[in-house]
């Protein structure tokens, strides 16, 4: 597996020349799905089954710092919000793992510096913009200069989610389907969309038992329901599309909320299930059911966890609020 993705890291930075700084830096997005990525078709180079789409969240994300230090050292020196992280951990181990994909470093060591400026309360911390930045970062202190085309196929591997955080706004993740990976990237879509609004409406920050990764793998090895799941997301992924170009938040809301709630209807025909709902999320889909019911033009998308993100236009914010009270409102396009 490590071998299969180091050289398509090769491939991908090809000759590209190597202008080495002392340091690089950048900052990444995190992002949430409107039309879900769910299930893998190849697990080494991390290549969907489904093509997804998602909004970035602005300034909320992570910024990495990385820096070659003059020792050498099998291990990098890595920082989550300032504290040093033990070999061990599995946040090091993944950096780690990651880094060693590109051997032209040789065996400098690196220090990596990783700020998220999302609450990990709200369960926004994902893979996917720490990932992303880690990318970016590396092709700041290389030199190589890759387009985001590139960048977003080098993130995927360190987490699919990741390769949609290279970019702002709407963006596609093209499942694309040569063996080799060489057609799964993403791409920015459409022009900015400064009316929309996400409401992050936290019910739980406890780790979940299992991962989006095995409990996708689990599902598509398991799941009778999830054989109709990527026609579904291919027709979704159309409409929303088009709704977005439309400016047509009804139709992108019902969409996005339907495509979430029938990822999570693959994963509780699953086997062992997985319900990644709490009793309060449950209480919260009927309470957006019945405030929708009474006019207020709210729509909900929830990920592999118990917490739900509202999708809703500025003018509706104030009743949105009012409604939910506590809500962490996103402005995704500042
Ligand atoms: C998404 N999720 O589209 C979906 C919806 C969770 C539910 O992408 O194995 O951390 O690293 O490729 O990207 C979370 O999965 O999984 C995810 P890997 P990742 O946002």
């Amino acid at each position: 597996m490590h071998d299969i993705q180091s050289q398509f890291a090769k491939n991908i930075i090809g000759h590209a020349p190597i202008q080495l700084k002392e340091g690089g830096v950048a900052f990444a997005p995190s992002n949430i799905a409107l039309c879900k990525y769910w299930g893998k078709r190849d697990t080494a180079l991390n290549l969907p089954i489904n093509s997804s789409l998602s909004i970035s969240l602005g300034s909320l994300g992570t910024r990495t710092e990385l820096r070659l230090l003059p020792e050498t050292s099998d291990s990098p020196s890595v920082y989550l919000n300032g504290q040093l992280q033990s070999h061990d951990s599995s946040f090091a181990k993944r950096i780690a793992s990651f880094l060693s994909l590109f051997p032209q470093f040789g065996k400098r060591c690196f220090e990596v510096r990783t700020e998220n400026n999302i609450p990990t309360a709200a369960g926004l911390a994902s893979s996917a913009s720490g990932f992303a930045a880690l990318v970016m970062a590396l092709d700041d202190l290389a030199g190589w200069g890759l387009d985001k085309k590139k960048l977003s196929m080098l993130a995927r591997l360190g987490s699919g989610s990741a390769s949609r955080s290279v970019y702002d706004g709407f963006v596609q993740w093209h499942a694309g389907s040569n063996p080799d990976g060489s057609d799964s990237f993403a791409e920015a879509l459409s022009k900015p969309w400064p009316e929309f609004r996400i409401g992050i409406l936290k019910i739980s920050d406890a780790p979940k038992k299992v991962g989006s990764r095995d409990g996708m793998n689990r599902t598509v090895a398991t799941s009778e329901l999830y054989k109709s799941w990527p026609q579904q997301a291919a027709a979704d992924l159309k409409v929303i599309r088009a709704a977005i170009a439309e400016r047509d938040i009804q139709t992108l809301g019902k969409t996005a909320e339907r495509n979430a709630l029938s990822m999570h209807a693959t994963m509780l025909a699953a086997w062992p299930p997985l319900i990644y709902f709490q009793p309060e999320t449950i209480e919260q889909i009927h309470k957006i059911q019945r405030v929708r019911s009474e006019g207020l033009e709210v729509y909900l998308t929830i990920d592999a966890g118990p917490n739900i993100k509202l999708l809703f236009l500025e003018e509706n914010e104030a009743a949105v609020a009012a409604a939910f009270p506590g809500l962490q409102i996103i402005l995704p396009f500042g």
